[in-house]
């Protein structure tokens, strides 16, 4: 490992959102249904694959995909959890089995998670009951307490619980009232708000108020809070957002995807807000891309370039870095001690490179992988830009793979 003052030895990046088990399905929605395909097409796909997991299969893919982001220099996943029971609803008989083999996967590839159960009542905003392939998502308040409870039990200094809403369509307000005035007052909790223009339509029709403008009315939204995607946004949201202190965790790469439309960055940022990236589809498993993107977004839609600095920060790479790591505390509800991403300072993007540029060449230069070690905690998982159980992991992932496809 290399020295403190090293410019090529980084922090490790925390990833704000990740659904493990969609690492399955990446690479196998991007062939046209219907005319019409949209986030709620891809949504049925997706409906498909969640329906087919066991904890099993849900290990193998979950380790496969946290080799790839501590391999991608990522030393954190939240885990937004909200596969819980058997496809057809019943609860397993250790209710918390799906979790356990997250909590498992984690453990052995040795990134820390921030899990993240996820409370999931209602299929839309008119409180309607959960659709048939939805009903492995579904629990009542006191069951959802009672699964987060049980693993709290196992929480240590790489392994954090914390609680998340599914949605305002998925969370009735008094559950909501319900578990937050019930959980402890500095678990992180995590939702997704504002993806789609079609819920902010049913937000307002039901609710009287955008999704946004409607949780920082009724929840005490504040620095534990991570809200998803917030895509949507007026302005006066996006100053609401950075006045309580939340993150807004931003997943450039499956926005893009699934086409949901782009956070207006800028103006957040100007309003002092804190952001984080996530992978969330995990159609890209990389740090790298999804803070390209989250930049390349701006500049095709301003036609200006290098927005995401700040006032003494010209360099767009350095205040992203810079960014995302000033949110992870608050995010993660994890430490970061011995976290360190080791760049290939032999590599030939950074032929010539000052401290200065290490983080602008990362990002924005070429395609190949320049991550060679990776620690967490203090302990090397990636040697030589391998995870050092890469090819057993691997092979338990076409296994598994085999039984889902
Ligand atoms: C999810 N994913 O829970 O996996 C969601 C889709 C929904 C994203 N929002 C399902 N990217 O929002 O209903
Ligand atoms: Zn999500």
């Amino acid at each position: 490992m290399r020295t403190p003052n090293d410019p090529f030895a980084l922090r490790g990046i925390a990833n704000l959102h990740s659904h493990a088990f969609q690492r399955a399905m990446a690479g196998l929605a991007e062939r046209r249904t219907d005319r019409g395909d949209s986030f709620w097409t891809w949504r049925e796909t997706m409906y498909r694959m969640a329906g087919r997991f066991d904890p099993d299969t849900l290990h193998a893919v979950a380790s496969q995909l946290y080799a790839e982001m501590l391999e991608a220099g990522y030393t954190t996943v939240c885990e937004f959890h909200y596969l819980h029971h058997q496809p057809d609803g019943r609860p397993y008989a250790d209710p918390a089995a799906m979790s356990r083999a997250l909590v498992r996967a984690a453990r052995e590839t040795g990134i820390r998670l921030a899990l993240l159960p996820v409370l999931y009542m209602t299929g839309g905003f008119d409180g309607r009951a959960l659709a048939e392939r939805q009903r492995r998502f579904g629990h009542d308040v006191d069951a959802f307490l009672r699964l987060v409870e049980a693993l709290r039990t196992d929480e240590s200094e790489v392994l954090r619980v914390g609680c998340a809403l599914h949605s305002l369509r998925a969370v009735p307000a008094d559950a909501m009232q319900a578990v937050l005035s019930t959980l402890p007052r500095d678990m992180p909790v995590h939702i997704h708000i504002a993806e789609q223009l079609g819920e902010v339509q049913d937000s307002l029709a039901v609710r009287g108020a955008r999704p946004v403008e409607w949780l920082l009315d009724n929840a005490a939204v504040d620095a534990r809070w991570t809200l998803v995607h917030a895509t949507h946004l007026e302005r006066a949201e996006a100053e609401g957002i950075a006045r309580s202190g939340a993150t807004v965790a931003i997943c450039p790469t499956t926005e893009a995807n699934l086409g949901d439309g782009l956070f207006p960055l800028r103006h957040f940022l100007d309003a002092g807000g804190a952001i984080g990236i996530g992978s969330d589809s995990q159609v890209s498993v990389s740090p790298v891309e999804e803070l390209r993107w989250l930049e390349y977004g701006q500049r095709l839609a301003t036609h200006h370039r290098n927005i995401a600095v700040r006032p003494g920060s010209p360099s767009v790479g350095t205040t992203l870095l810079d960014t995302v790591h000033a949110s992870a505390a608050n995010a993660t509800g994890l430490g970061c001690d011995g976290d360190v991403v080791v760049l290939d300072a032999e590599a030939p993007q950074f032929a010539g490179a000052t401290p200065d540029d290490v983080a602008d060449r990362w990002i924005f230069s070429g395609n190949r992988p320049l991550v060679r070690e990776v620690h967490v905690a203090g302990t090397r998982v990636v040697a030589d830009g391998r995870h050092r159980d890469r090819d057993a992991i691997a092979a338990r992932y076409r296994t598994a793979m085999a039984t889902l496809l």
